[in-house]
């Protein structure tokens, strides 16, 4: 059980963490204070002493009521990071985008992993990750960053969720990508209501038959902060709470913002769920 990642191999035998490094000016919880190509060089070290398995590097906000931006910019945050972290990381950086533009300028520049929080919906998208070589996450979004929030609606959650990343996982193969280069995520936060979340991480495991492994990201985000009554800082053993409930129903990589931490949880949670 292990993905190529142009090169560097994740091992999925055990569950792994995947750390998070935005390099936008409005990320919800680090404030974009890694733009600079130094900065996030040595944030990411730090992610790659901590434990982590391989690093998200995102250019565009997808917090609910965050405004679009162009593939011009996107380039200009993403690239420059990619390349420098491909380069000089022992692991693989996988790219946080949904652009094909940025997909290929990625890809060539060294990218292990595509994280598509639309599931390469998006024209394009889909012929640039098959040319890619690359493993995909496959997301899944109902509507848009910017209004996603706005009254979600399902009639059985767990159901329409599955069904979607299901027919991805259909359409991504018929273009190319084996299922065994696949990875998908429900996309907590992502037009969801609390109560969707928490249907979708209670039943978690009726998506592990998807695709070579389900994702998941839950750090520090509202639907901790509503259950807790906590600001964005104040989430962290929440994160680890949901954390370790995703790994236990299945879920082999944790996507997170507190790297050292969840290393620790999973931990524990593996070794309890591999006992006999
Ligand atoms: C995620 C994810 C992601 N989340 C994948 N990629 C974000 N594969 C970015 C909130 O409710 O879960 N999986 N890339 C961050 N997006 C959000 C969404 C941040 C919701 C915060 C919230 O607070």
């Amino acid at each position: 059980m292990q993905l190529d990642c142009a090169g560097k191999m994740l091992d999925l035998s055990q569950p792994m963490v995947m750390g998070v490094l935005n390099v936008t000016p409005d990320s919800f919880s680090d404030g974009g204070c890694y733009l600079p190509l130094g900065a996030a060089l040595r944030r990411a070290e730090i992610m790659v002493q901590e434990g982590a398995a391989i690093i998200d590097i995102g250019g565009e906000s997808t917090r609910p009521g965050a405004p679009p931006v162009s593939a011009a910019e996107e380039l200009d945050r993403v690239l420059p990071v990619v390349e420098r972290l491909a380069r000089d990381l022992s692991i693989p950086v996988s790219v946080d985008t949904s652009k094909p533009e940025v997909i290929r300028e990625a890809a060539w520049a060294g990218a292990g992993m595509i994280n598509d929080v639309r599931a390469l919906q998006i024209p394009g998208a889909l012929d640039a990750a098959v040319t890619s070589g690359l493993p995909v996450c496959l997301m899944h979004i109902r509507g848009e960053p910017a209004t996603m929030q706005q009254e979600p609606h399902y009639g059985d959650v767990v159901i329409e969720v599955h069904a979607f990343l299901a027919e991805r996982v259909r359409v991504c193969q018929a273009a190319g990508i084996p299922r065994e280069r696949l990875l998908v995520d429900p996309g907590f936060g992502f037009g969801k209501t609390l109560d969707h979340n928490l249907r979708l991480l209670r039943h978690l495991d009726r998506f592990t038959d998807l695709a070579a492994g389900v994702l998941v990201g839950v750090s520090r985000k509202s639907m901790i902060g509503l259950l807790l009554n906590a600001p964005v800082d104040e989430r962290l053993s929440g994160s680890l709470a949901a954390a370790v409930v995703a790994i236990w129903q299945g879920a082999k990589i944790i996507r997170t913002h507190d790297v050292r931490e969840t290393v620790q949880a999973l931990c524990v949670c593996a070794a309890a769920r591999a006992a006999e």
